[in-house]
């Protein structure tokens, strides 16, 4: 009896426990499940929130693209650097020179060119490229170079600015001593990667011939209208060259010896191939100029001293050239579309 009676006291413990068991399983399914619950709840709003933010990223991302397509029709923003090869070159052009042309339909055409700068942007430029253009009493070139110039030159995505060097007063015209002075006075506002020595009567009608520096120095007229588009001589290296900081440093820069036309290109050419350099050219269909017609400047005759001159380059190019191009600045004025550069080389020796 005591036996049975201690049997069903233990069973009716067990019955208990499995009771209480189930209780808090009960318990403890109704509590995950209100857990579950809300978290679902959160993630669910959080995923709401995610997909107005992904809606509104591409709303802003559309407005880009418009901007973009605005400027130049139908191509995507870029992330990071610009792409080796710009998507908005066009090839091949036919040049139209208006006569009545005015400066300020020009700068209309070129809203977002502030003080003569631009940089892309929907994406960062491969190079920083200085257009350092010699000019005096030539207004009408200069013109025409800028309303080409530079939607050529944001056509091919550049970080680029354009400086003219004014040559003051009626002294011998020195080509190549106002190029100096550009290199060294631009250096003075950015520091450029690459810089381009551009005549101002030369337009480049195909824009495949990129404004930017190659390891080594670029001689970028192959051809010009005048001349049949033809090489004219296998050292030309005239017109429009293109070099970076550190090759146009190396050697010297360009002599400041040169009053007058002609020699300063060849003299140049000399000092490259003196460090081991070597001209480069882009393929003759590509670097092609319309050179504006002309008669040779007053105060630019012919330099009757310049063969002299390229017989002596190995003996002076080291102490003749940026290390010593002094001259009188009048003033650095920035014009919405160019920076302009004002000198004075009266009081400069003519001949050494
Ligand atoms: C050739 C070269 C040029 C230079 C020159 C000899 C080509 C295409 N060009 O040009 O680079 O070597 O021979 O010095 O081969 N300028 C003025 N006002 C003047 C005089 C000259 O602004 O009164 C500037 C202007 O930028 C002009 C440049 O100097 O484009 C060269 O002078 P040029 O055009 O009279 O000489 P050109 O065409 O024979
Ligand atoms: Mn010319």
């Amino acid at each position: 009896m005591a036996l049975s009676l201690y049997v069903f006291h233990l069973f009716y413990k067990f019955k208990v426990l499995v009771l209480v068991t189930l209780c808090l399983m009960v318990l403890w399914a109704t509590f995950s499940y209100f857990v579950d619950s809300r978290h679902e709840i959160s993630k669910a709003k959080s995923m709401v929130e995610d997909f107005g933010k992904v809606t509104s990223l591409e709303d802003s991302q559309k407005e880009e693209e418009i901007e973009s397509v605005a400027k130049v029709p139908t191509v995507k923003s870029f992330q990071g650097h610009c792409p080796a090869l710009s998507p908005y070159l066009r090839g091949a052009s036919k040049l139209t020179f208006k006569a009545t042309l005015t400066l300020e339909e020009v700068q209309k055409e070129n809203p977002q060119v502030v003080k003569g700068r631009y940089h892309p942007t929907e994406c960062s430029a491969l190079q920083h490229v200085a257009i350092l253009i010699p000019h005096r009493n030539r207004e009408k070139h200069l013109l025409y170079l800028l309303e080409h110039l530079h939607p050529f030159l944001q056509r091919q995505q550049l970080d680029y600015g354009i400086y003219v060097i004014h040559q003051a007063g009626s002294t011998k015209f020195n080509r190549a001593k106002l190029l100096n002075v550009g290199y060294l006075e631009a250096l003075k506002e950015a520091n450029w990667d690459c810089f381009i020595f551009h005549d101002v009567d030369l337009v480049p009608e195909n824009d495949f011939n990129i404004y930017m520096c190659d390891r080594q120095p670029k001689h970028l007229v192959v051809g010009r209208n005048n001349t049949g588009y033809r090489l004219r001589y296998r050292g030309y290296f005239g017109g429009v060259t293109a070099l970076t900081r550190d090759q146009f440093s190396k050697v010297n820069g360009f002599s400041n010896k040169y009053w007058g036309w002609g020699g300063e290109d060849d003299d140049l050419r000399i000092r490259v191939e003196m460090q081991k350099m070597r001209v480069v050219r882009p393929s003759a269909d590509v670097a092609r100029y319309t050179m504006i017609f002309h008669k040779r400047d007053h105060g630019n005759e012919e330099n009757g001293e310049r063969m002299k001159l390229l017989r002596q380059v190995s003996r002076t190019w080291k102490t003749d050239g940026l290390n010593s191009c002094s001259y009188k600045l009048l003033s650095v004025e920035h014009n919405p579309l160019y920076v302009n550069i004002t000198v004075d080389f009266s009081t400069q020796p003519k001949v050494s």
